[in-house]
């Protein structure tokens, strides 16, 4: 392959998330949060795992900044636990809480890198999910109080906020699928959605007035439809795929409407958005740049018996991931063409991109990765082809920077290029690791 320069001044980086990696749920003042609970509830997380001690990132901070330092990565992703912040999710501060996530950053900077701080990811407090969570319109004026108290602390010093990680998931996996924290089923997931961009719209001019001249964007998980054949009804599955998916996310923050296809086919199953007056435009304000989190794309069948959007997703032969996810880089191309294309978000990060491999430790004392590494590999290409087609991309964030805690599969699944020993808390570099730490000195692939 011949060398693919990437522009000067690319950011090459890491993303975590604070319950995948923090541990110490319960220590200084953090209040429970809905994945506490929901890992407490048997049956709900693979081997009953729990966010403790995960990595043990809250005590092992300055190690793990050394660790990206040695690495050569220039930024850091991470998510503020909410519940350390405002351990009843609104009302009194906990100062423990603010205060680590400080040294955090004064110790990225001291080391030369940039940090991206997520907000929400996934860990809402507990009171509030007792309040109704995110299909209570309070939860999101909570948000946007806590955005602000976040951005009063840190704002002098963070220039890049992302509001939201992957709303899909808080919504549509939380509140109708079931499978994420608070494990509901077919319960008001559209409401859900239409408060967390309503959080968001209501935290960006938070941000803004905290944190003059930041940029703030919104992180979404996008899924690529292909039909699983040419007929007319697999062509239409895969576009409700994308409405359900993607463009039920991209049109209000970027068209300040929701797709009319979807809103017909939501009110089928007794679910609308509850928009209030002014709550669109709030939504589509305009933010600075938009973080894709990319892992593979979906292939479409019709099948009307399927209930809920009415199609199945096919298998096609190729290379699966340990999250038997298909490995499709060109979906990735795609993608990001056609998100500049059709909705110019402006600035594009790649915000996660990886993939999750069986690693083991080899008698040698390395992990080898050569998949992993592969996966890396030609997703970079597919990023580079996008930015020579004209997609002002600006910077890749690996997911992740370590082994960690991966949700309803507990610890069973290893997306790290950063071995984690759970054991013993020891961190190897993989093969992938020393592979990114070479491309992003040259700057090239
Ligand atoms: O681990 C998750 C992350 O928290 C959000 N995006 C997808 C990753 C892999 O499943």
């Amino acid at each position: 392959m011949t060398q693919l320069q990437f522009p000067a001044g690319f950011l090459w980086g890491s993303a975590t998330a604070s319950f995948q990696i923090e541990g110490a749920t319960t220590e200084d003042g953090r209040g429970e949060s809905i994945w506490d609970r929901f890992c407490a509830t048997p049956g709900k997380v693979m081997n009953g795992d729990t966010g403790d001690p995960a990595c043990d990132h809250y005590h092992r901070w300055r190690d793990d900044i050394a660790l990206m330092k040695d690495l050569g990565l220039h930024a850091y992703r991470f998510s503020i636990a909410w519940p350390r912040i405002l351990p009843r999710g609104t009302g009194q501060v906990n100062p423990a809480g603010l205060d680590f996530y400080d040294r955090l950053v004064d110790g990225l900077l001291e080391a030369g890198i940039t940090p991206f701080v997520t907000l929400y990811h996934w860990d809402l407090p507990q009171v509030l999910e007792d309040a109704g969570g995110w299909p209570n319109r309070n939860t999101a004026s909570a948000f946007a109080h806590y955005a602000d108290v976040v951005a009063r602390r840190l704002g002098d010093r963070v220039r890049h906020w992302i509001t939201l990680n992957e709303p899909w998931c808080s919504s549509v996996l939380s509140y109708w699928i079931g499978e994420h924290a608070p494990g509901i089923k077919n319960g008001p997931a559209v409401a859900a959605a239409h408060h967390l961009l309503l959080a968001h719209g209501l935290a960006v001019p938070a941000i803004r007035a905290a944190s003059p001249g930041a940029q703030v964007g919104i992180t979404l998980n996008f899924s690529p439809a292909d039909p699983a054949s040419d007929s007319e009804a697999d062509r239409a599955a895969a576009r409700r795929h994308d409405g359900f998916f993607n463009r039920w996310f991209l049109d209000p923050l970027y068209r300040g409407s929701y797709p009319v296809d979807m809103l017909e086919h939501y009110a089928k199953l007794n679910q609308s958005p509850p928009v209030q007056g002014g709550d669109l435009a709030t939504i589509a304000a305009p933010i600075d740049f938009l973080g894709v989190n990319y892992y593979n794309r979906a292939v479409i069948r019709d099948d009307p018996e399927a209930g809920g959007p009415g199609y199945t997703f096919e298998r096609p032969e190729g290379e699966y991931t340990h999250m038997d996810w298909e490995v499709h880089p060109d979906s990735l191309r795609r993608l990001l063409e056609r998100l500049h294309a059709e909705y110019a978000p402006g600035p594009l990060y790649i915000t996660e991109n990886g993939a999750a491999y069986p690693d083991e430790v080899a008698p040698d004392g390395g992990v080898h990765d050569p998949d992993r590494t592969r996966y890396i590999e030609r997703h970079l290409a597919a990023c580079h082809a996008a930015m020579m087609a004209g997609v002002p991309l600006k910077g890749y964030f690996v997911w992740s920077l370590m082994d960690n805690f991966e949700w309803a599969w507990g610890y069973t699944r290893r997306f790290g290029i950063v071995y984690v020993d759970y054991a013993t808390q020891r961190r190897i570099p993989k093969d992938s690791a020393l592979f990114f730490r070479r491309v992003a000195a040259a700057n090239a692939l």
